[in-house]
Protein backbone atom coordinates (compact mmCIF):
# COMPACT_ATOMS: atom_id res chain seq x y z
CA UNK A 1 0.00 0.00 0.00
CA UNK A 2 1.49 3.90 -0.72
CA UNK A 3 -0.07 7.23 0.56
CA UNK A 4 0.52 10.02 -1.22
CA UNK A 5 -0.53 13.73 -0.30
CA UNK A 6 -3.22 15.63 -1.65
CA UNK A 7 -6.48 16.71 -1.61
CA UNK A 8 -8.73 14.42 -3.65
CA UNK A 9 -10.23 11.01 -1.63
CA UNK A 10 -8.37 8.03 -2.12
CA UNK A 11 -9.74 4.23 -2.71
CA UNK A 12 -8.26 1.33 -1.38
CA UNK A 13 -9.24 -1.41 -3.70
CA UNK A 14 -8.68 -4.79 -5.55
CA UNK A 15 -9.04 -4.67 -9.10
CA UNK A 16 -10.84 -8.18 -9.43
CA UNK A 17 -12.92 -7.32 -6.19
CA UNK A 18 -16.82 -7.37 -6.77
CA UNK A 19 -17.63 -4.22 -4.73
CA UNK A 20 -14.29 -2.81 -5.70
CA UNK A 21 -15.91 -2.45 -8.91
CA UNK A 22 -19.43 -1.22 -7.21
CA UNK A 23 -17.33 1.68 -5.62
CA UNK A 24 -14.96 1.92 -8.61
CA UNK A 25 -18.44 1.96 -10.76
CA UNK A 26 -19.84 4.78 -8.61
CA UNK A 27 -17.05 7.25 -8.55
CA UNK A 28 -16.56 7.52 -12.59
CA UNK A 29 -20.51 7.42 -12.99
CA UNK A 30 -20.47 10.44 -10.11
CA UNK A 31 -17.66 12.03 -12.24
CA UNK A 32 -15.49 12.03 -8.80
CA UNK A 33 -11.48 11.71 -9.20
CA UNK A 34 -9.84 10.03 -6.82
CA UNK A 35 -6.51 7.90 -6.00
CA UNK A 36 -6.98 4.20 -6.28
CA UNK A 37 -4.65 2.27 -4.20
CA UNK A 38 -4.19 -1.88 -4.76
CA UNK A 39 -4.88 -3.90 -1.83
CA UNK A 40 -3.36 -7.08 -2.23
CA UNK A 41 -6.60 -9.21 -0.79
CA UNK A 42 -5.63 -12.82 -2.41
CA UNK A 43 -1.80 -13.30 -2.04
CA UNK A 44 -0.22 -10.63 0.74
CA UNK A 45 -3.78 -10.70 2.95
CA UNK A 46 -2.81 -6.64 3.06
CA UNK A 47 -6.40 -6.14 4.30
CA UNK A 48 -4.78 -8.10 7.56
CA UNK A 49 -2.29 -5.08 8.45
CA UNK A 50 -2.30 -3.54 11.38
CA UNK A 51 -2.21 0.23 9.06
CA UNK A 52 -5.10 -0.59 7.10
CA UNK A 53 -7.07 -2.69 10.29
CA UNK A 54 -6.94 0.77 11.89
CA UNK A 55 -8.85 2.54 8.39
CA UNK A 56 -11.16 -0.45 7.95
CA UNK A 57 -11.14 -2.92 11.11
CA UNK A 58 -14.00 -4.92 8.92
CA UNK A 59 -10.54 -5.76 6.78
CA UNK A 60 -12.58 -5.74 3.14
CA UNK A 61 -11.85 -3.61 0.51
CA UNK A 62 -13.42 -0.91 -1.06
CA UNK A 63 -12.41 1.73 1.48
CA UNK A 64 -12.93 5.36 0.52
CA UNK A 65 -10.77 7.71 2.66
CA UNK A 66 -12.03 11.01 2.60
CA UNK A 67 -10.98 14.34 4.03
CA UNK A 68 -13.14 14.56 6.52
CA UNK A 69 -14.42 11.01 6.68
CA UNK A 70 -13.49 7.46 5.82
CA UNK A 71 -16.52 5.11 3.97
CA UNK A 72 -16.11 1.18 4.39
CA UNK A 73 -19.08 -0.13 2.85
CA UNK A 74 -19.44 0.14 -1.17
CA UNK A 75 -22.67 1.14 -0.82
CA UNK A 76 -22.04 3.87 1.08
CA UNK A 77 -19.60 5.19 -1.41
CA UNK A 78 -21.83 4.52 -4.37
CA UNK A 79 -24.32 7.13 -2.45
CA UNK A 80 -21.92 9.15 -1.41
CA UNK A 81 -21.03 9.23 -5.26
CA UNK A 82 -24.53 9.31 -6.72
CA UNK A 83 -26.68 10.27 -4.01
CA UNK A 84 -28.71 8.57 -1.21
CA UNK A 85 -31.21 5.64 -2.62
CA UNK A 86 -33.99 8.58 -1.10
CA UNK A 87 -36.96 6.82 -3.10
CA UNK A 88 -38.34 3.26 -2.18
CA UNK A 89 -38.03 1.44 -5.01
CA UNK A 90 -34.09 2.28 -5.63
CA UNK A 91 -33.67 1.50 -2.20
CA UNK A 92 -35.91 -1.71 -2.53
CA UNK A 93 -32.94 -2.67 -5.58
CA UNK A 94 -30.37 -1.91 -3.58
CA UNK A 95 -31.55 -3.52 -0.40
CA UNK A 96 -31.90 -6.72 -2.72
CA UNK A 97 -28.86 -6.66 -4.14
CA UNK A 98 -26.92 -6.56 -0.55
CA UNK A 99 -29.21 -9.30 1.14
CA UNK A 100 -27.47 -11.77 -1.28
CA UNK A 101 -24.17 -13.22 -0.92
CA UNK A 102 -21.81 -12.91 -3.87
CA UNK A 103 -18.81 -14.04 -3.17
CA UNK A 104 -20.79 -18.17 -2.37
CA UNK A 105 -22.24 -17.72 -6.10
CA UNK A 106 -18.46 -16.95 -7.05
CA UNK A 107 -16.50 -19.57 -5.07
CA UNK A 108 -19.58 -21.80 -4.64
CA UNK A 109 -19.50 -22.54 -8.37
CA UNK A 110 -15.75 -22.44 -8.71
CA UNK A 111 -15.81 -24.94 -6.06
CA UNK A 112 -18.30 -26.92 -7.19
CA UNK A 113 -16.52 -27.83 -10.59
CA UNK A 114 -12.67 -27.83 -9.70
CA UNK A 115 -10.96 -30.55 -7.31
CA UNK A 116 -7.96 -28.15 -7.38
CA UNK A 117 -10.10 -25.11 -5.43
CA UNK A 118 -11.84 -27.69 -3.18
CA UNK A 119 -8.30 -28.28 -1.64
CA UNK A 120 -6.77 -25.09 -2.80
CA UNK A 121 -9.73 -22.78 -1.12
CA UNK A 122 -10.68 -24.59 2.25
CA UNK A 123 -6.23 -24.47 2.85
CA UNK A 124 -6.34 -20.40 2.08
CA UNK A 125 -9.35 -19.60 4.30
CA UNK A 126 -7.65 -21.03 6.92
CA UNK A 127 -4.20 -19.88 6.69
CA UNK A 128 -6.21 -16.58 6.49
CA UNK A 129 -8.17 -17.56 9.79
CA UNK A 130 -4.51 -18.20 11.14
CA UNK A 131 -3.03 -15.28 9.88
CA UNK A 132 -6.24 -13.57 11.70
CA UNK A 133 -5.19 -14.92 15.34
CA UNK A 134 -1.47 -13.94 14.85
CA UNK A 135 -2.39 -10.82 14.27
CA UNK A 136 -4.49 -10.69 16.95
CA UNK A 137 -1.75 -11.69 19.32
CA UNK A 138 0.61 -9.74 18.43
CA UNK A 139 -1.61 -6.20 18.57
CA UNK A 140 -3.34 -6.10 21.30
CA UNK A 141 -5.41 -2.91 20.52
CA UNK A 142 -6.59 -4.74 17.83
CA UNK A 143 -7.09 -8.05 19.50
CA UNK A 144 -10.87 -7.88 19.61
CA UNK A 145 -11.44 -6.79 15.84
CA UNK A 146 -8.84 -9.84 14.41
CA UNK A 147 -10.86 -12.51 16.91
CA UNK A 148 -14.24 -11.15 15.48
CA UNK A 149 -13.07 -11.68 11.78
CA UNK A 150 -11.26 -14.94 12.14
CA UNK A 151 -15.01 -16.12 13.35
CA UNK A 152 -16.06 -14.87 9.69
CA UNK A 153 -13.29 -16.76 8.28
CA UNK A 154 -14.19 -19.89 10.92
CA UNK A 155 -17.89 -19.51 9.15
CA UNK A 156 -16.56 -19.28 5.63
CA UNK A 157 -14.50 -22.69 6.13
CA UNK A 158 -18.11 -23.97 7.30
CA UNK A 159 -19.85 -22.66 4.59
CA UNK A 160 -17.15 -23.83 2.07
CA UNK A 161 -16.67 -27.33 3.20
CA UNK A 162 -16.93 -30.27 -0.09
CA UNK A 163 -20.50 -31.53 0.82
CA UNK A 164 -22.19 -28.33 1.11
CA UNK A 165 -21.05 -26.65 -1.41
CA UNK A 166 -22.23 -27.76 -4.17
CA UNK A 167 -26.10 -27.56 -2.68
CA UNK A 168 -25.23 -23.79 -2.01
CA UNK A 169 -23.91 -22.82 -5.03
CA UNK A 170 -26.89 -24.59 -6.76
CA UNK A 171 -28.88 -21.96 -4.49
CA UNK A 172 -27.10 -19.03 -5.29
CA UNK A 173 -27.29 -19.65 -8.82
CA UNK A 174 -31.31 -20.58 -8.72
CA UNK A 175 -31.49 -17.05 -6.96
CA UNK A 176 -29.37 -14.77 -9.60
CA UNK A 177 -31.37 -16.50 -11.78
CA UNK A 178 -34.60 -15.16 -10.24
CA UNK A 179 -32.90 -11.76 -9.81
CA UNK A 180 -32.82 -11.96 -13.52
CA UNK A 181 -36.27 -11.96 -14.12
CA UNK A 182 -37.12 -9.55 -12.09
CA UNK A 183 -34.41 -7.10 -13.68
CA UNK A 184 -36.20 -8.46 -17.12
CA UNK A 185 -39.79 -7.98 -15.85
CA UNK A 186 -39.16 -4.60 -14.51
CA UNK A 187 -36.99 -3.39 -17.55
CA UNK A 188 -39.70 -4.67 -20.22
CA UNK A 189 -41.44 -1.14 -20.04
CA UNK A 190 -38.49 0.26 -22.29
CA UNK A 191 -36.90 2.39 -19.37
CA UNK A 192 -33.23 3.35 -19.78
CA UNK A 193 -32.73 3.10 -16.29
CA UNK A 194 -33.50 0.54 -13.60
CA UNK A 195 -35.32 3.50 -11.75
CA UNK A 196 -36.38 6.69 -13.80
CA UNK A 197 -35.30 9.12 -14.69
CA UNK A 198 -32.15 9.85 -13.64
CA UNK A 199 -29.13 6.63 -13.72
CA UNK A 200 -28.46 6.13 -9.77
CA UNK A 201 -27.11 3.59 -7.39
CA UNK A 202 -29.61 0.60 -8.60
CA UNK A 203 -27.88 1.05 -11.82
CA UNK A 204 -24.40 0.74 -10.42
CA UNK A 205 -24.99 -2.39 -8.17
CA UNK A 206 -26.93 -4.62 -10.39
CA UNK A 207 -24.69 -3.46 -13.91
CA UNK A 208 -21.47 -5.08 -11.41
CA UNK A 209 -23.88 -7.96 -10.84
CA UNK A 210 -24.61 -8.36 -14.54
CA UNK A 211 -20.80 -8.21 -14.56
CA UNK A 212 -20.27 -11.36 -12.35
CA UNK A 213 -23.31 -13.02 -14.01
CA UNK A 214 -20.96 -13.25 -17.32
CA UNK A 215 -17.83 -13.92 -14.99
CA UNK A 216 -19.56 -16.85 -13.17
CA UNK A 217 -20.43 -18.64 -16.33
CA UNK A 218 -24.27 -17.17 -16.33
CA UNK A 219 -23.73 -14.40 -19.25
CA UNK A 220 -26.03 -17.07 -21.10
CA UNK A 221 -29.27 -15.78 -19.13
CA UNK A 222 -28.97 -12.60 -20.13
CA UNK A 223 -29.98 -12.81 -24.10
CA UNK A 224 -32.75 -15.05 -22.91
CA UNK A 225 -34.54 -11.78 -21.59
CA UNK A 226 -34.59 -8.91 -24.18
CA UNK A 227 -34.74 -6.14 -21.88
CA UNK A 228 -32.23 -7.14 -20.08
CA UNK A 229 -29.98 -7.65 -22.82
CA UNK A 230 -30.66 -4.33 -23.89
CA UNK A 231 -30.20 -2.67 -20.05
CA UNK A 232 -27.19 -4.46 -20.30
CA UNK A 233 -25.87 -3.28 -23.23
CA UNK A 234 -26.68 0.39 -22.37
CA UNK A 235 -25.06 -0.34 -19.22
CA UNK A 236 -21.89 -1.04 -20.89
CA UNK A 237 -22.07 1.46 -23.59
CA UNK A 238 -21.33 4.62 -20.45
CA UNK A 239 -18.27 5.99 -20.55
CA UNK A 240 -18.30 5.03 -16.74
CA UNK A 241 -18.32 1.60 -17.48
CA UNK A 242 -14.72 1.15 -19.04
CA UNK A 243 -13.19 3.55 -16.64
CA UNK A 244 -14.19 1.50 -14.25
CA UNK A 245 -12.39 -1.74 -14.96
CA UNK A 246 -15.74 -4.16 -14.69
CA UNK A 247 -14.26 -7.17 -14.93
CA UNK A 248 -17.05 -10.18 -17.18
CA UNK A 249 -14.13 -12.70 -17.04
CA UNK A 250 -11.01 -13.80 -15.16
CA UNK A 251 -7.98 -12.14 -16.15
CA UNK A 252 -5.25 -14.37 -14.49
CA UNK A 253 -2.27 -12.34 -15.76
CA UNK A 254 -3.52 -9.27 -14.33
CA UNK A 255 -4.45 -10.90 -11.29
CA UNK A 256 -1.21 -11.71 -10.74
CA UNK A 257 0.35 -8.67 -12.31
CA UNK A 258 -1.86 -6.52 -9.56
CA UNK A 259 -0.12 -9.32 -6.74
CA UNK A 260 3.60 -8.25 -7.90
CA UNK A 261 2.39 -4.75 -8.61
CA UNK A 262 2.90 -4.31 -12.30
CA UNK A 263 -0.48 -4.24 -12.91
CA UNK A 264 -2.86 -1.09 -12.89
CA UNK A 265 -4.22 -0.63 -9.18
N1 LIG B 1 -20.05 -5.02 2.80
C1 LIG B 1 -18.79 -4.74 2.17
C2 LIG B 1 -18.23 -6.05 1.61
C3 LIG B 1 -16.85 -5.89 1.07
C4 LIG B 1 -16.20 -7.24 0.75
O1 LIG B 1 -16.69 -8.31 1.13
N2 LIG B 1 -15.05 -7.18 0.07
C5 LIG B 1 -14.29 -8.37 -0.25
C6 LIG B 1 -13.78 -8.31 -1.67
S1 LIG B 1 -15.06 -8.26 -2.89
C7 LIG B 1 -13.07 -8.42 0.64
O2 LIG B 1 -12.53 -7.41 1.02
N3 LIG B 1 -12.59 -9.63 0.95
C8 LIG B 1 -11.37 -9.82 1.68
C9 LIG B 1 -11.59 -10.54 2.98
O3 LIG B 1 -12.73 -10.88 3.29
O4 LIG B 1 -10.59 -10.78 3.66
C10 LIG B 1 -18.94 -3.69 1.08
O5 LIG B 1 -20.03 -3.64 0.48
O6 LIG B 1 -18.03 -2.91 0.85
Amino acid sequence: MTESAGARPRLYQTPSSYYSMIARLALAEGGIAYERVFVDIHYRLSQQQPDYVRINPGMTVPTLVLADRVLVQSRDIAEYALGAASDPETKDWVDLHYGYPIEELTFGGILARNPLARIMIPKRLEAARRQLLAHAAHNPDLASVYEARAAVFAGRIKAFEPDAVVALSKRRRTEAIGFMDRLEQTLRDGRPVLVPPAYGVADVVWTVFLGRMEFAGLGDEIPRRPALARYWRAMQARPGFSAADIWTKFHIGRLIGGILGIGRG
